[in-house]
């Protein structure tokens, strides 16, 4: 991170109800920062600074008194209330609202060069916002000084860098999961593990995985922290990882996705598409959830995720993870409390293993399912067919008796293609 040594303040305002700035602090702290002094304030936006006046001198004083050299505010800021706060605060301090720290820290986290390229976007798309701000307030301040940018070439230069940019995104080959319907074909089924950042899953994924990694026949377990880290802290994962994982037999190519969170700003959204993408074409969404947290922050968390999720094809599986920090009691009154969103939560712990076996099955409920009794006469086209069904579904039982009697669960287009196998046995 480049801000490791920089120290914040920070400041939460909320139209109504006391704020809550556990959210903030987190990504404060994962945007590498180190808080020195929380503001908060109950009260509608002031259209100037967003926070009311007098709360800005109480800002300016902590960034006097303090190390501090950054402001942080929790809400989305206009151009002009970012030019405002900077005004009236100390020289060189820097004031950061909660869609560039979102910003920072992805533009910190991508590893790959298409995630580079999106956030690299929204950061542009941003920038040119705030020196068209600029340049309004330039034009107004005309009679009174020299004009910065008189042709508009500034932000020119800007819009010319959005458009490199975008140019060099779409050179960039798909990055749709490679061999995504040969995969298919082959009778895997595609799940995605989606959800607010930090709610487990990482976690989950390394726990339901098989061993071996999709890409490689190294055992995972050795590369663990880079193919899907697990950390306590906020947008630790920024690629989709997917591996497989075995569930009652049936092949699945298991994704871990890119995490949600409140005010997710959208142009990040889209640059993430791949998380999307994995979520839209699942079989089944399993959407985890960290049920530990009190129950309104546990029901705003869901609400954020399944409007991302809205167009997903497949299932919605809600999984309440972090079951361990929570009583029978507890866990009760969030079930009850949050019936009408998940009406029949799979309860899980990743990290105790705890509810996993019962999350498999539900996942293989959900899948889309097809079966069909066998009975074929014994032969080598008969064993090369068994042989095929191992390999492309779930084989419940194989009995050899006067012929073989063969009993087969998958995906319907899989369970087509036995019906058409068998049928030129016979
Ligand atoms: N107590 C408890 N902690 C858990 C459980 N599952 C995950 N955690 C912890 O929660 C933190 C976040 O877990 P991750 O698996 O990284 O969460 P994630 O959803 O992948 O987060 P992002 O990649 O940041 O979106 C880590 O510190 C985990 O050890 C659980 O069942 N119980
Ligand atoms: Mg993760």
């Amino acid at each position: 991170m480049s801000r490791q040594s920089s120290h914040a303040v920070l400041a939460a305002r909320t139209d109504t109800g006391a704020p809550n700035t556990d959210e903030i602090e987190a990504l404060t702290e994962a945007a590498g920062y180190t808080i020195q002094k929380i503001f908060t304030q109950t009260r509608p936006e002031d259209p100037t600074y967003d926070l009311g006046s007098g709360k800005v001198d109480e800002v300016a004083d902590a960034i006097r008194e303090t190390d501090a050299d950054t402001v942080i505010v929790d809400n989305r800021l206009s151009p002009a209330q970012l030019f405002n706060l900077t005004d009236r605060l100390p020289a060189g301090t820097e004031v950061r609202d909660r869609y560039r720290l979102i910003l920072d820290i992805f533009e910190a986290g991508a590893s790959t060069k298409r995630a580079q390229l999106q956030v690299e976007l929204a950061r542009l798309r941003h920038e040119l916002h705030r020196r068209r701000e600029e340049q309004r307030r330039n034009e107004e301040w005309q009679g009174l000084q020299t004009i910065r940018d008189p042709e508009g070439e500034w932000i020119r230069e800007v819009k010319q860098r959005i458009d490199r940019t975008h140019n060099r995104l779409n050179d960039l080959p798909d990055e749709t999961t490679p061999g995504r319907e040969r995969k298919r074909e082959a009778g895997f089924d595609f799940v995605a593990l989606a959800g607010y950042t930090n709610a487990g899953k990482s976690t989950l994924l390394h726990r339901l995985a098989d061993d071996l990694d999709l890409d490689s026949a190294e055992p995972a377990h050795s590369d663990l922290g880079e193919t899907a880290g697990v950390e306590d802290r906020l947008f630790k994962t920024l690629d989709t990882t997917t591996r497989r994982a075995t569930m009652d037999g049936r092949r699945v190519l298991l994704s871990d996705t890119v995490g949600f969170i409140r005010d997710l700003p959208h142009d990040l959204v889209e640059a993430f598409r791949s998380t999307l993408t994995e979520v839209h074409d699942a079989d089944v969404v399993v959407l985890v959830v960290d049920a530990s947290r009190p129950i309104a922050a546990v029901r705003t968390r869901i609400e954020t995720c399944r409007a991302e999720i809205d167009e997903t094809d497949g299932d919605v599986l809600t999984v309440f993870n972090k079951a361990d920090r929570l009583s029978e009691d507890e866990l009760d009154r969030r079930k009850r409390a949050l019936a009408d969103l998940a009406p029949d939560p799979v309860v899980a712990s990743a990290t105790e293993d705890a509810g996993l076996d019962a999350l498999r099955t539900r996942i293989v409920e959900a899948l889309p399912t097809e079966s069909a009794e066998f009975d074929l006469p014994h032969g080598p086209e008969t064993e090369r067919f068994v042989s095929w069904c191992h390999e492309h579904a779930a084989v419940d039982s194989v009995a050899y008796g006067e012929s073989v009697s063969l009993s087969v669960q998958g995906r319907p287009a899989i369970l087509e293609r036995a019906c058409a196998r068998a049928q030129s046995i016979e």
